[in-house]
């Protein structure tokens, strides 16, 4: 036995000492009890389930806002430097469930609950999602916030307050349907108003020259002023780290509105102008990947780029006054792609109108402390404003952006390509032609100091097909950080069944050390190891059969492979030749009963944006065509076809543990990297997938035994595209794409409506297949038939399943954060003191 000395010195591992949760569970029932009474003004008999998971998430309040308050000390204390990632969209889902996790707090808030008769998993379904994001783009800010803060990295994030996030999807006569998204209606438990933070943003009116000194000043003389007021919302690191903030800006009316207006009878002009101020922090704009140009965005984007570069400024000079030499050294901003670029111009009008710095300098600050990511190349995705908006919203930034422009086309350019005016024109930050443009990308890439790309053949991508001249320019701007996910939130919260199992056989600190799961590798071969992980498969595909049931009425086996594609819908991720597939086999069931085929549930997730009639139409066949197969009695339930309705981060959470196949299938060179084929690789489902994005490094660390690479390369896809792509050529040769392609196009699945769903056949052949669905549909459905078959060989699947959890330690989110922290932020952590 150890001695009680040798036991204090012996080095038990962070995760066990801190795994043990900061107070009992009858402390807790009191406190929960107080806030149901105290703060929700009811008692136990009488309390709601939402009055339950209020009082609740105000107990665990408690331990959120002490993290917060040491952290900020500790802030301070050491003038630490910190990053500010700016943000359109953090897609943060729930919060209760996270941060019981995050704090070990949840097993103890379990038994507390149920010493007061509450079930926390039914407490934990009536929280809102907070979905203030569209998709890929808006979740990896949140893993990166969950990171930094388990990392003890001084972060914050910034974004806007949304009324409402992105639309509730449901589904009429199959048919996508939005209804607008309260998450907040009856406030939010989680968030602080910092009233005493709020700041003013201008905008609109006119720029005025004046000539006073040696050099010409400009005064901008706005048209309007708007009042941002910030919300906080705590961001708890994993296992005891710090508490980060994540500060969201509200929009309202100024309390310098017009009295004069008000006094001479204009009351309800008054009341017109505060509606028309508060729009802007109104809506999330739901249309992932691409830029309708409206003038309410560009408003949103300055909005929030403003108060968040006037509160980075107002917090730096809070210890430094008017000495600006420690700026780039504590300031890290990252632009989360180029909807926060305002922020850089911004920067500059501040530096130079409010705080009379000279261009040069103020230049120099800029280049330093900002970074930029690239998200897509997708080009109807890369943002460009007319010079028209520009100046009549932001006449001040226009001026700027022109001068910096200058400096670059003469300077910079000139200097490399002298007397280059093609090269001049294809670089500048304006766009020339009978609509002049401001391009945000180059905008970016100009005053960063990093741009990422966020998977490598994407970041490839962008040196060599989106921003070549500048990497030419700029040898040691591009670089890549490949995306990453939170394993807290994507497999110990929404798996606990497998968390609990890999506790059983690795370092409990897995979640801080993803990479540890390699450890699994070598149970992979493991009979009772695979019957075990299986098992918790299967437990995780009855609940979710449950749960299809709740939600559509429709049944599905358990026994079933379950197929899964889940993301937003858009043609370059083909939901299509999914769709295509599944009718080739329900054609070849019925035309042999025989076929042999392990039962499938190809399930789908969904949401498309509001304009986009394709996508929609997407949908709407999915929908009709599962409706015919579901209830086709003749197919022997070997194949069913399920869309589940509004599609979001806690939907995710219930189908991720149950996914046997991840289906990663678009077109190559399209999808910049995925997250989500990350989240259901680690949970155990073998990918079915091109090579792109980060399916490439996916199949890198499984291995390509246990994935199902399929289809055209990125090369392959530019070589046929050069050599002219027609899709007839498949159509016409291949019976089976034809006989599904006119199937789809009759009233089968449509009866007395024919040509429901002739949008899809005519986009994939007058259209002209614009992301290759015809010519990949025979790869995949060989890849497909290679899934039916090993699924069949129960130890070759589990064996791989296992191998895919094991291997996805890379797809960390801290390990992307250590990335950036590397290459382009530079920061130091900073555990708290307390
Ligand atoms: C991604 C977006 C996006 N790339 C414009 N670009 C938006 C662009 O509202 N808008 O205007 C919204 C979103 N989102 C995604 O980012 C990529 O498609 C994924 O491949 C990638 O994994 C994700 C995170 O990097």
């Amino acid at each position: 036995t150890v001695t009680k000395k040798a036991a204090a010195k012996k080095p038990a591992t962070k995760a066990a000492s801190a795994r043990k949760a900061p107070v009992t569970a009858k402390a807790l029932q009191g406190k929960i009890i107080q806030h149901l009474r105290g703060t929700q003004g009811t008692y136990e008999e009488k309390a709601t389930p939402q009055a339950w998971w209020r009082a609740t998430s105000f107990a665990v309040n408690e331990f959120v806002m002490a993290g917060l308050t040491d952290t900020q000390k500790t802030h301070s204390r050491y003038d630490t430097r910190a990053v500010n990632y700016l943000s359109m969209e953090f897609l943060m889902g729930r919060l209760l469930s996270n941060n019981l996790h995050n704090l070990h707090l949840f097993d103890v808030t379990r038994a507390a609950l149920e010493g007061l008769g509450q079930n926390l998993d039914d407490l934990l379904e009536e929280e809102p999602d907070m979905a203030l994001g569209n998709g890929g783009l808006g979740r990896l800010a949140a893993c990166f916030l969950d990171s930094l803060a388990t990392m003890n990295l001084p972060a914050v994030g910034y974004g806007i307050h949304y009324e409402h996030g992105l639309f509730e999807q449901h589904f009429r006569d199959g048919r996508q349907i939005e209804r607008p998204d309260a998450w907040r209606e009856y406030g939010n438990p989680w968030e602080v108003c910092r009233p005493e933070s709020a700041q003013q943003v201008k905008l609109y009116g006119y720029v005025e020259t004046r000539y006073e000194g040696a050099t010409p000043k400009k005064v901008w003389h706005a048209g309007r002023t708007i009042k941002a007021v910030p919300w906080d919302i705590p961001i708890v690191g994993y296992d005891g780290a710090n508490v980060n903030i994540l500060r969201l800006w509200e929009s309202r009316a100024t309390n310098f509105f017009d009295w004069d207006v008000f006094n001479a009878g204009g009351y309800v002009d008054a009341q017109a102008e505060q509606a028309q101020a508060e729009t802007i922090s109104k809506v999330l704009y739901p249309n992932d990947e691409t830029d309708a140009g409206k003038e309410l965005r560009l408003i949103q984007q300055y909005f929030f780029c403003a108060a968040s570069v006037a509160d980075i400024v107002r917090r730096y000079r809070r210890a430094h006054g008017d000495d600006w030499t420690s700026f780039p050294k504590l300031v890290a901003i990252q632009l989360n792609d180029t909807h926060p670029a305002i922020a850089i111009p911004e920067l500059m009008r501040v530096l130079i109108d409010d705080y009379d710095m000279a261009w040069k300098d103020a230049w120099g600050i800029c280049q330093q402390v900002f970074s930029y990511t690239n998200h897509t190349l997708l080009p109807e995705a890369l943002e460009k404003w007319t010079v028209r908006l520009f100046e009549k919203v932001l006449p001040r930034h226009l001026d700027i952006i022109y001068d910096i422009n200058h400096q670059f086309l003469t300077q910079q350019v000139d200097a490399q390509w002298p007397g280059d005016d093609a090269m001049k024109q294809h670089l500048s930050i304006i766009e020339e032609g009978h609509e002049r443009m401001v391009r945000m990308g180059h905008l970016s890439v100009v005053g960063s100091h990093k741009v990422n790309g966020v998977a490598q053949v994407h970041s490839d991508l962008v040196r060599t097909d989106l921003f070549p001249e500048f990497h030419e320019l700029w040898p040691e701007k591009l670089t890549n950080v490949t995306n990453g996910i939170t394993p807290r939130r994507w497999l110990k919260a929404c798996n606990p069944r497998l968390a609990a199992l890999i506790d059983q056989h690795i370092d409990a600190d897995w979640p801080l050390h993803l990479d540890k799961l390699k450890g699994l590798i070598a149970k992979a071969d493991d009979a009772k190891f695979q019957q075990a992980f299986m098992a918790v498969k299967r437990e995780n595909k009855v609940d979710l059969v449950a749960e299809i049931h709740r939600l559509t009425g429709i049944e599905v086996s358990p026994d079933a492979l379950f197929d899964v594609q889940i993301k937003r819908l858009h043609e370059y991720k083909r939901q299509h030749l999914n769709l295509l597939h599944i009718l080739a086999l329900y054609r070849r069931l019925l035309d042999n009963p025989e076929y042999n085929m392990v039962p499938r549930v190809f399930l789908f997730g969904a949401k498309a944006a509001p304009g986009y009639h394709l996508a929609k139409d997407i949908i709407f066949a999915i929908n009709k065509v599962a409706e015919r197969i579901n209830n086709d009695s003749r197919i022997g339930g070997k194949l069913k076809v399920v869309m589940l309705p509004n599609y979001r981060v806690s939907l995710a959470e219930k189908m991720i543990p149950a996914a046997d196949v991840s289906e990663q299938i678009s077109t190559a060179g399209k999808e910049a990297s995925g997250t989500g084929n990350m989240k259901l690789a680690l949970n155990g489902a073998l990918t079915i997938g091109t090579l792109d994005g980060a399916n490439i490094e996916i199949a890198e660390e499984a291995g390509a035994d246990h994935c199902f690479i399929f289809g055209l390369t990125v090369d392959e896809v530019k070589a046929l595209n050069a050599r002219g792509y027609n899709p007839y050529d498949f159509y016409d040769h291949d019976e089976e794409i034809r006989a599904v392609l006119d199937w789809l196009d009759s009233d089968y699945f449509t009866p007395g409506q024919p040509g429901a769903l002739a949008s899809i056949k005519h986009s994939l052949l007058q259209g002209g297949d614009p992301y290759k669905v015809l010519a990949d549909f025979r790869a995949y459905s060989d890849a497909q038939r290679n899934v039916d078959e090993k699924y069949r060989d129960g130890t070759a699947w589990a064996r791989s399943a296992i191998i895919n959890t094991a291997t996805m330690g890379k797809f960390n989110s801290d390990r992307s954060i250590q990335d950036y922290v590397d290459r382009i932020w530079h920061l130091k952590a900073y555990p708290r003191d307390n």
